[in-house]
């Protein structure tokens, strides 16, 4: 009973630090670069939705291969926060003429490259599109075949880097210390 009281308790403090988020690396012009930036580099967050269009900054990073290359199960810091980069690839935002506003689209892996998830807007995450070609630079053209609400030309307007992160991995000192705290309580 104990031990499955410690491991709910384990898990209640550790969740909330796994939060997926997206950040978009702000830098006008450099398109799709998957190397680290300068530590103090901008961000954008994308998700959670509630923080969209919130800047961030790079305070530290963890190249753990040492190739200077941003790799999933490397570690970002963001405004001082340690977070767990789950994905990196390109984000395209697309737009078509008469639309509300651009979408911004990402590579679904393993696929033929025509099929894309949406990221944004948040009612859209996650809905799946297919092309008639791979998107691969700014100011093209494509098709998005399906779904039909989607489909037409659209205008590839940016192409941008973009990690996916758990949201606090490795675990915050703080948490740590609640833990620890919560251990010490149970012992005594
Ligand atoms: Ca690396």
């Amino acid at each position: 009973m104990r031990t499955f009281v410690i491991a709910v308790v384990l898990v209640a403090f550790v969740l909330p630090a796994g939060a997926f988020e997206v950040f978009e690396l702000n830098v006008p012009g450099r398109g799709y670069d998957p190397s680290w930036p300068p530590d103090g580099s901008p961000w954008h967050t994308i998700r959670p939705p509630e923080a969209y269009c919130t800047d961030v900054a790079q305070t530290d990073h963890d190249d753990q291969n040492g190739d200077g290359v941003i790799d999933p199960c490397e570690n970002i810091q963001i405004d001082g926060v340690w977070k767990h980069i789950e994905w990196i690839g390109p984000t395209f935002t697309i737009s078509r003429p008469g639309a509300r506003e651009p979408i911004l689209v990402e590579p679904i892996a393993g696929s033929r490259q025509i099929e894309y998830h949406i990221i944004f807007p948040p009612e859209a995450f996650c809905v799946i599109v297919h092309t008639d070609q791979p998107i691969v630079e700014v100011c093209q053209y494509v098709i998005i075949l399906e779904p039909p609400e989607y489909a037409g030309e659209w205008h590839v307007d940016e192409i941008d880097t973009n990690i996916h992160t758990n949201g606090g991995s490795p675990v915050e000192q703080s948490t740590w210390s609640q833990i620890k705290s919560w251990f010490q309580n149970l012992i005594n």
